[in-house]
């Protein structure tokens, strides 16, 4: 029988038979299956990947639970703890170098903290870093190194930067590290002195900008440096547009701060105008869609974060209710500020 080999991008097994099927390359030699080849040469996709199952792990595992600085208000909902009894739990919280600058990071885990023990979460330590900084990187791996656990995985939603992780603590230059959500198909590992790590495909999580958008847009929404705050004051019954994607309608006097990518185009407007706006998208603006829904937000007092899926968030001073449209499905939550 011949070797199952696997592609050294995203891990997928390599199959000849079927073009539109993972894995898929025209000659069984090749390293990178023909959708990693493409990204990485030219850096285009065009499918979208979703493995959804949590995997299964060898016992006494330490799991390093990796979210995004944009993915917080997700950090303690993913089902894991049906590893609980065998494992244990760090979470690592990714991209902090995408905050401002002026963030009280010691405030973020304070709030963090606090919400894990509100939910009664199991873990040994919170980390908070960036897979971009090399010091950082240099004590994760320090850190990792003294734990007896023989297996360690990197778990997470996809695009909370596992990859990225997995090939700085491993200096492996093939697997690929994109902003594609689901890249990584099937686990990746190496051994890393007494240890094995692993990276492992991201949880899926519904809702986020992947499911609406091509690559080619949702790849300049997500941001990849400092975010800058954005402040608006709005009047009543102005509304606020992100693109052509979420309007968000005041019905007093408001301000809001946006932490957006800087290429992401907003406008104020009258509250009026928002659906014709909305269903002339391709008229008005570079990025949109075809379906929205409605919702009203009843904001409680006192400062609150509205998390756009996984491109940014929004803060606002309650109580009040607000009107939004939002392409239909879209993943939007509203939870205290986890920082000011
Ligand atoms: N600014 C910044 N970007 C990061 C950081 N970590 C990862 N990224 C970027 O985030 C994107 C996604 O990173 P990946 O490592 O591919 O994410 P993943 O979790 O492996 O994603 P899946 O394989 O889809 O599950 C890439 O464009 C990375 O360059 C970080 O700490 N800071
Ligand atoms: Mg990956």
């Amino acid at each position: 029988m011949s070797k199952i080999m696997h592609c050294k991008g995203c891990g997928a097994k390599l199959q000849t038979d079927d073009p539109k099927q993972i894995g898929y390359v025209k000659s069984i030699d090749n390293d990178f299956c023909q959708s990693c080849f493409r990204l990485k040469n030219y850096g285009e996709s065009h499918d979208h990947f979703h493995p959804e199952d949590l995997p299964v792990l060898e016992k006494d595992a330490l799991i390093v639970m990796v979210s995004s600085v944009l993915n917080l208000d997700m950090l303690f909902e993913y089902p894991v703890y049906r590893y609980q009894n065998e494992a244990t739990f760090v979470y690592l919280i990714n991209q902090i170098d995408l905050l401002p600058r002026q963030t009280n990071t010691d405030l973020l885990l304070e709030n963090i903290t606090k919400k894990a023990k509100h939910m009664n979460i199991p873990y040994l330590d919170i980390i908070m870093m960036s897979a971009k900084n090399l010091q950082d990187i240099k004590n994760l791996n320090d850190y990792l190194s003294t734990f007896k656990n023989h297996h360690i995985y990197l778990i997470g939603v996809q695009n909370s930067g596992k990859t990225t992780i997995f090939k700085a603590l491993t200096h492996n230059q093939d697997a690929l590290a994109f902003k594609k959500a689901g890249l990584t198909q099937e686990p990746l590992y190496q051994k890393l002195d007494h240890q094995v790590i692993w990276d492992m495909p991201g949880l899926f999580q519904k809702g986020y900008i992947h499911e609406f958008l091509p690559y080619e847009t949702y790849k300049k929404m997500i941001p990849d440096r400092e975010i800058k705050p954005r402040i608006y004051q709005l009047k009543k019954d102005q509304a606020l547009m992100i693109e052509g994607l979420i309007s968000i309608t005041v019905p007093k006097a408001l301000s809001v701060v946006l932490y957006l990518d800087d290429q992401l185009k907003i406008h104020k407007t009258n509250a009026m105008r928002v659906k014709d706006l909305l269903n002339e998208g391709d008229k008005h603006f570079d990025i949109y869609y075809e379906t929205y829904e409605q919702k009203m937000l009843k904001i409680p007092e006192g400062k609150h974060q509205m998390t756009f899926a996984d491109f940014g968030f929004l803060h606002v001073e309650g109580p009040v209710t607000v009107e939004i449209m939002l392409p239909k499905g879209l993943h939007l939550s509203l939870t205290e500020a986890l920082f000011k």
